[in-house]
């Protein structure tokens, strides 16, 4: 986590708020070299100075990356979405990744007893009660190589999926270490796996009058003043800042520099079926986060894996809503709405123009008080519900 010092002089400060304004990567480095020539060397700069040097080197791969590109060609790391969700499978080399979307999925990626194997993302699907899951197996984050390119690529890949799956060999001498490792390296470029954790994110905005807060976040130790004056600092005067979950007025702070994302996720601990390994799982299981789900599996023998579709499922938080036509049966394959969603959600999502000739609905399963229930736009369905929909 980044954590700006309070001590900071006034000049490293404005560097910094030039580098959060810039618009291109250019601009950034730039602005990011200027602070660090303007920030004094000691033990109080040290992660702050530490931050600028990674977020440089990401910033020249990034430039680099894009020169490539324009001379021609190269592979495409980002998978486009498909099915009810994006679950991309992360973690460090040799873990077992690709040996989990071999297992569940018909994808055949390469498995290798050797790190490295994964060089580029590789999307399967996974079957689960009428819908599928999208599985995106992915090149190992290097969690002592900070700058490696591939990391950022693998990021950008967490930040466009629905959930991710953190993977971890019970192999691994330490994998509880290597398990906070890898949340805390994905907290640090803005991935963050908990909802308990405060979530800050800072839209500037010139037609807001001011700093508007908005969002179910909690102040801590804080207080509207203090946000107003922090900002101020940055030079940031007119924007929404949404906040959810518990934040800290570091949070904020962190949120000028990186924006952050919360993804839903799950943590697979691999190779159950090894000696020694139910024991080191149990030792795992301490350090997880409480409200993130763990399951201790195998890609060798099927271990476990019987249960992630019920859990992605889950962190999703997606309802199935089946649809049928008067007089005929539901259609099988159903519509994925979010939890939450009314009947006018699900008939915007058949088409736009239902949503404006819509009369009433009727409803069975779940939410319905009575089979064949008529009710209104407002109606809030659930899984597992059939609807439907009559209009003028
Ligand atoms: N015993 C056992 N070995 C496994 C299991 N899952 C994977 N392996 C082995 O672990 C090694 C690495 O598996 P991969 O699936 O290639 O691992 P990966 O995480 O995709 O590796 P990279 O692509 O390098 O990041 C291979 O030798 C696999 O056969 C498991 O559940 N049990
Ligand atoms: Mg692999």
């Amino acid at each position: 986590m980044l954590i700006v010092p309070a001590n900071l002089s006034p000049e490293a400060k404005a560097k910094l708020a030039k580098y959060s304004e810039a618009k291109t990567p250019e601009e950034k480095i730039k602005a990011l070299e200027e602070f660090l020539s303007a920030v004094p060397k000691h033990k109080g700069t040290e992660n702050i100075r530490l931050w600028a040097k990674r977020r440089l080197a990401e910033l020249r791969e990034e430039v680099e990356a894009r020169r490539a590109r324009r001379g021609g060609g190269g592979p495409r790391i980002f998978i486009e979405r498909a099915g009810a969700g994006q679950v991309v499978l992360l973690g460090p080399p040799n873990s077992g990744k690709s040996s989990i979307l071999a297992r569940l999925t018909n994808a055949n990626p390469e498995i290798a007893p050797y790190p490295f194997s994964t060089q580029l993302p590789t999307p399967g699907m996974l079957d689960y009660k009428d819908i599928q899951f999208q599985l995106v197996d992915t090149p190992p984050l290097l969690l002592d190589q900070p700058s490696s390119p591939i990391n950022n690529k693998v990021i950008g890949l967490a930040r466009n999926a629905n959930a991710v799956a953190l993977v971890i060999g019970l192999d691994e001498e330490d994998p509880a270490n290597t398990l906070r490792k890898l949340i805390d390296f994905l907290a640090e470029r803005g991935v963050v796996i908990t909802k308990s954790k405060g979530l800050v994110r800072i839209k500037r905005d010139r037609s807001v009058n001011g700093i508007k807060i908005v969002g179910h976040g909690r102040m801590v130790n804080f207080t509207e003043d203090d946000l107003r004056r922090l900002l101020s600092q940055y030079r940031i005067y007119n924007a929404i800042v949404e906040m959810e979950g518990d934040v800290t007025l570091d949070d904020v702070e962190d949120a000028i520099f990186t924006t952050r994302v919360y993804k839903p996720a799950i943590i697979l601990l691999n190779k159950a079926d090894l000696p020694g390994s139910k024991a080191k799982a149990k030792r795992v299981m301490k350090h997880v986060p409480p409200d993130v789900p763990v399951l201790v599996v195998s890609a060798a023998t099927g271990e476990g894996l019987d249960r992630l579709g019920d859990i992605i499922f889950d962190i999703l938080e997606i309802i199935r809503v089946y649809t049928k036509q008067p007089n005929k049966e539901p259609d099988p394959d159903p519509l994925v709405l979010e939890k939450g969603a009314t009947v006018l959600d699900a008939a915007r999502r058949i088409h736009k123009d239902l949503a404006r000739r819509f009369r009433y609905a009727k409803i069975w399963g779940p939410s319905a008080k009575y089979p064949g229930q008529r009710v209104g736009t407002d109606h809030v369905l659930m899984d597992g519900d059939i609807i439907e929909i009559h209009v003028s």
